[in-house]
């Protein structure tokens, strides 16, 4: 059933109960914990993580872990917003209504299955990086509340044997993201836009899936990352500005 769907909300208070009975539950449950509380953990003195894009309060680090010669490079980037919700952040990057309008690196977008109101199956397919192939990837997306004030969108791939593994021109790539937002106001405050603010915790790791070159990626995603965290929360912080704050 492929279809597109204007109805999601914002993200629900509880999990959905028809994410519960899926088959995907279990999988989607463990992989969004882990995820999330791995989001949270910061960078700082860790061995490892190097920074590689600094802009006003935006903080990029990575960590270079190449496979048999392919870049998988984990990225964790820590963001502050003011003027947003955490969950008002996870609505725009969990609704595939907007995607199109923030998503640069995107070519095309299917909702392969709507789940429940708070997890749906994608296949996307990616601009194509010269001189490697085209990719594209199948994955699922889940938005929760986790904890006071925090919601997060964790995507991962999976398979469908309607959307087999290069069988077109592209080769899949495995995606495991996680965008986790907190919201904090002052105490014995009523949050609103002029004191909200919420921290941006984004984790990303990509297995490019087949051959790619090495400096090639790495160029692309230096510039890709930061590129997107600044064009997704500015279209989130323009979307909000004339709305009520929902949190
Ligand atoms: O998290 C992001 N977006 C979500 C909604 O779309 C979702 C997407 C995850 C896919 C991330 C993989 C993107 C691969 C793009 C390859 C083509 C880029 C072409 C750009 C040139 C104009 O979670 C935001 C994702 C922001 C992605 C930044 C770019 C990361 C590049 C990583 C290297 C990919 C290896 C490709 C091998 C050829």
């Amino acid at each position: 059933a492929v279809h597109t769907r204007d109805q999601i909300e914002l993200p629900p208070p509880a999990i959905d109960n028809r994410l519960t009975v899926h088959p995907l539950w279990p999988e989607i449950d463990r992989i969004s914990t882990e995820q999330i509380q791995a989001a949270f953990e910061g960078v700082g003195g860790e061995i490892g993580w190097q920074l590689f894009a600094e802009e006003g309060d935006m903080r990029m680090y990575r960590r270079e872990v190449e496979v048999d010669g392919m870049v998988m490079d984990p990225l964790k980037a820590m963001h502050k917003v003011r003027g947003v919700s955490a969950r008002e952040m996870c609505h725009y990057f969990f609704n595939p209504r907007y995607r199109y309008e923030w998503e640069t690196t995107l070519e095309q977008m299917t909702i392969v299955e709507e789940i429940s109101s708070d997890a749906l199956v994608f296949h996307q397919t990616f601009k194509r990086i010269w001189p490697a192939s085209q990719r594209d990837a199948l994955f699922w997306s889940h938005v929760r509340a986790s904890s006071e004030n925090t919601f997060a969108v964790t995507n991962h791939s999976t398979t469908n044997t309607e959307y087999p593994a290069n069988s077109s021109a592209c080769i899949r790539l495995f995606v495991t993201v996680c965008l986790a937002c907190r919201s904090t106001y002052p105490a014995g405050e009523q949050p609103t836009r002029d004191n909200i603010t919420t921290s941006i915790a984004y984790c990303s790791t990509v297995n490019p899936g087949g051959w790619a070159p090495a400096g090639v990626l790495r160029a692309v995603y230096k510039r890709e990352y930061p590129k997107f965290l600044k064009r997704f929360t500015g279209y989130v912080v323009d979307q909000c500005k004339d709305k009520p704050l929902a949190i």
